[in-house]
């Protein structure tokens, strides 16, 4: 238990509606009570838990800072599991301020970042996956992303967890049984049980680290290059999705130099999005060359292109020459822009050029280095590659669209979608979204494996138990039932002050 007691805003700072400064710790009520004067007859020291009461905060010399409504949970019914006091004042820089240091003049002292989560946790009111959960939960940018976070939040990662743990206890407890009887040692390695038993959680461990670069990508959100030959409206496309002129258009070819980056959401998906200098076979200037070889980077480490040709031209060499820069495996969604002018391009030499490749819609074939974590690149991207059936019908899939009429835009977002919903489906049950959680489960697996392989070898049984014993210590700090101050304050320093 702490001993001392913390307050924070937990609200936003500046102006609205209302404000929230919380108060949490063993003299939450006595600090309170001190600068609370409430407008019923009871006493605060009578307050039920869970009790909201309206009253005054006074002034050091008694005059009245703010009426304020006081909500009261006695621990451990609380989210820290401690005694919780929360004002509700009226919105506003200086009253909250006012308030906060009323109470750090009584004795509270200034949370920092996460406290009160990190209390919740330390107090056996959470997990650290579900705490891990509640950060995601803030911070997530998309409906998907915060319908993970709150699924995690409300444990169903953590039981899954739990459910492997709790399985390899228990085989670790049958193998202990037998090593008290070295003569029936032998027995234990004819037992089917446990090999089965090796096989099984293995499979639930490997399945779990799978659904990481989903999970990741609902997390992170998806990186979407713009991609074509100089010209052909990337920019103007760029525009026309975030629905304001952030990039320069002009019909000057090479208009684009540098790499533009904005985040932005299309149907529920959190995705960044890229506008990139055209890619032509020659630069005509350093600054182009310098352009283009970002764009290049750039392309390496996106997960969905969209490949733009102007349609109201005959396709040509340029065209194919940066198709096949797109790297293998990647997602690319081809479109016909300027349709307006009429179309020119044509259709069937489109789809062969794209056909002749192996790209369009989601590859067909992952190749297992590609689900190795590439971590998050430079500006943050998701790497991954979906993963995916190829179907015929997208591999047909032409979008066309007119940035400057804005025709076909909404298909694109649509089928843009598809593409993300596409790449994340087909996998029930929970998806882990952090690094963490993913190395602590390859770690797992790895010990689980050294075991199983000495299990079948029929080493000695202590040996076994050795690695099994590991790969639970991975599970225990997964879930938080082992843990470090370093592992604590790296989860929580990222966490806004207050929570
Ligand atoms: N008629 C018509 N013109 C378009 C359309 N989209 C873009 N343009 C024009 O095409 C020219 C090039 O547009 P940009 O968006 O700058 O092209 P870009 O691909 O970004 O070009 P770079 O940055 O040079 O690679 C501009 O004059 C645009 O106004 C369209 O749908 N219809
Ligand atoms: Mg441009």
């Amino acid at each position: 238990m702490n001993e001392d007691t913390i307050a924070a805003i937990a609200t936003p700072i500046g102006e609205g509606g209302i404000s929230i400064i919380r108060l949490s710790g063993p003299q939450a009520f006595e600090i309170a009570e001190k600068i609370f004067q409430p407008l019923g007859r009871q006493a605060f020291a009578d307050f039920p838990s869970h009790t909201v009461h309206l009253g005054n905060i006074l002034e050091e010399h008694g005059e009245v800072l703010d009426q304020v409504l006081v909500t009261v949970f006695r621990h451990p019914n609380s989210y820290t599991g401690e005694n919780l006091v929360e004002i509700s004042s009226h919105g506003g820089l200086v009253i909250t301020k006012k308030i906060l240091s009323r109470f750090l003049a009584q004795g509270a002292r200034p949370a920092e970042p996460g406290e009160f989560t990190k209390r919740a946790f330390l107090n056996g009111k959470m997990d650290l996956a579900q705490a891990e959960a509640v950060l995601d939960l803030i911070k997530a940018k998309s409906d998907r992303s915060a319908q993970t976070a709150i699924r995690q939040l409300t444990g169903s990662l953590s039981r899954k967890f739990k459910v492997i743990k709790d399985e390899l206890m228990m085989m670790y407890a049958h193998m202990e049984a037998f090593l008290d009887f070295p003569d029936d040692d032998l027995e234990i390695f004819s037992d089917e049980k446990f090999t089965a038993k090796f096989s099984q959680v293995q499979k639930e461990i490997e399945k779990l680290i799978a659904g990481f670069s989903r999970g990741s990508l609902i997390r992170e959100g998806a990186s979407l290059v713009l991609i074509g030959k100089p010209n052909v409206g990337k920019s103007s496309l760029f525009n026309a999705l975030l629905a304001r002129d952030r990039a320069l258009v002009s019909e000057f070819p090479g208009t684009t130099r540098d790499i533009l980056e904005e985040a932005i959401e299309i149907q529920g998906w959190y995705l960044r999005l890229f506008d990139t200098a055209g890619l032509a076979s020659q630069a005509e200037n350093p600054v182009e060359a310098m352009g283009m070889e970002r764009t290049l980077q750039i392309m390496e480490q996106a997960s969905l292109f969209l490949f733009l040709v102007d349609g109201s031209q005959p396709l040509d060499e340029k065209d194919s020459y940066v198709f096949n820069l797109i790297p293998k495996n990647k997602i690319v969604i081809p479109i016909m822009n300027k349709t307006d002018l009429g179309l020119r391009a044509n259709e069937h030499e489109l789809k062969k050029l794209l056909g002749g490749n192996n790209k369009l819609g989601f590859p067909a074939v992952i190749p297992s280095e590609a689900k190795d974590l590439k971590a998050e690149t430079l500006h943050g991207v998701h790497s991954e590659p979906l993963h995916s059936v190829q179907d015929d019908k997208q591999k047909n899939h032409i979008v066309k669209i007119s940035t400057k009429e804005r025709e076909g835009l909404e298909l694109l977002e649509k089928q843009i979608a598809a593409q993300l919903a596409q790449g994340i489906s087909g996998e029930e049950g929970e998806q882990i979204t952090r690094l963490r959680h993913k190395v602590a489960l390859e770690r797992a697996l790895e010990a689980l494996k050294r075991s199983a392989a000495l299990f079948h070898q029929r080493e000695s049984l202590e040996m076994v138990i050795e690695d099994l014993k590991s790969a639970i210590h991975e599970l225990r700090e997964l879930i938080g039932e082992v843990y470090s101050e370093d592992l604590l304050d790296v989860i929580f320093s990222k966490f806004c002050i207050g929570k």
